[in-house]
């Protein structure tokens, strides 16, 4: 009998790892293929739908990219973009005491999420690390996100705190984790799917930072619906170059008052009438999240 895969015509496949030259496709049977991208086809990455061919066993060749619902973008270092994966509608972005959170990453990785129209949501993890003199920041934290309207979370992969509450955000969505290295990525995936196979590294003794243990990015299927995507941890995220008023648009909190500044065309730096500045001189908007926006806007500065 012949296996569905050795027929001559395309297939509907999943990519589900992405290793940079080639990729893993997972057939409509579930079964994986070790698949090369047809030349001339754009770069393929995680969460992408693809047609192709079987050319072996358990080897293929991607013919046909699917339209992309959503791409969660970064800077490709030469003023364009690239996509991280594709696909998704939440964007995880994980942060932990160890390696030291940084606000102005999180406010990063939440204007990417806007950018892609995809949802974010803020997970601290490590919550066994908190020390009491901690607390304040961290709830405090957590606190200024839920109040602009973003869901965010405290986890411990350690201890499976916070897991239940975490896993119901997962379902019937395909969300990808991001965040720096060594904040707990693939921790908590391993939380969820204890059988797998899901490599975790170590903190760095001397430097505190993580040293990149995930290098590929790999969707995985979630026992109760959903995927959930690891991504390799970052030293830091660049957006890339995005237009003005699309910068503001990855702002949830600036919506209200966008349009009410004396400028069409105001950058909300230093413009006289500036309904942003207003609110944020009135404590209506965070000084924290105007600075991440103005460090956005003009990148150089800093
Ligand atoms: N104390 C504590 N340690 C944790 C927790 N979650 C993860 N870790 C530790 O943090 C280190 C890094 O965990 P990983 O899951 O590999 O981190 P990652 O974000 O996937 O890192 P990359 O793959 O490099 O991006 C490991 O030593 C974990 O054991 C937690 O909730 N509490
Ligand atoms: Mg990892
Ligand atoms: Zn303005």
């Amino acid at each position: 009998m012949k296996s569905e895969a050795s027929e001559n015509r395309p297939l509907h496949g999943l990519v589900v790892v992405n290793y940079g030259k080639n990729q893993l496709v997972e057939a409509s049977d579930g079964d994986l293929h070790r698949c090369v991208a047809r030349r001339g086809l754009p770069q393929i990455v995680c969460g992408d739908e693809v047609e192709w061919q079987a050319t072996g066993e358990q080897t293929g060749v991607i013919e046909t990219l699917l339209p992309r619902r959503t791409t969660l973008l970064r800077a490709d270092g030469n003023k364009g973009h690239r996509p991280l994966a594709t696909n998704i509608d939440q964007v995880i972005i994980e942060a932990a005491l160890e390696p030291a959170l940084d606000y102005y990453l999180i406010d990063k990785y939440i204007v990417a999420a806007e950018l892609a129209n995809t949802t974010p949501l803020v997970v601290i993890n490590k919550s066994d690390l908190i020390r009491p003199e901690d607390r304040e920041r961290i709830d405090r934290l957590i606190a200024e996100y839920r109040a602009i309207g973003y869901s965010a979370l405290l986890t411990s992969a350690l201890e499976n705190t916070g897991i239940t509450e975490f896993t119901e955000r997962l379902t019937d969505k395909t969300s990808i984790l991001v965040g720096q290295s060594g904040v707990g990525k693939s921790s908590l995936i391993k939380r969820l799917l204890p059988a797998r196979d899901i490599a975790v590294g170590r903190l760095s003794a001397a430097s505190g930072l993580g040293k990149h243990t995930t290098t590929s990015t790999t969707l995985y299927r979630l026992p109760r619906g959903g995927n959930l995507i690891d991504s390799p941890g970052v030293r830091d995220f660049h957006l890339g170059e995005v237009d003005r008023n699309g910068l503001a648009d990855g702002f949830r909190e600036f919506q209200a008052y966008l349009g009410q500044c004396r400028f069409n065309d105001c950058r909300h730096l230093s413009e006289p009438g500036c309904a942003i500045n207003a609110a944020v001189a009135d404590g209506k908007l965070l000084d924290r999240r105007m600075e991440s926006y103005r460090r956005l806007l003009q990148p150089e500065k800093y």
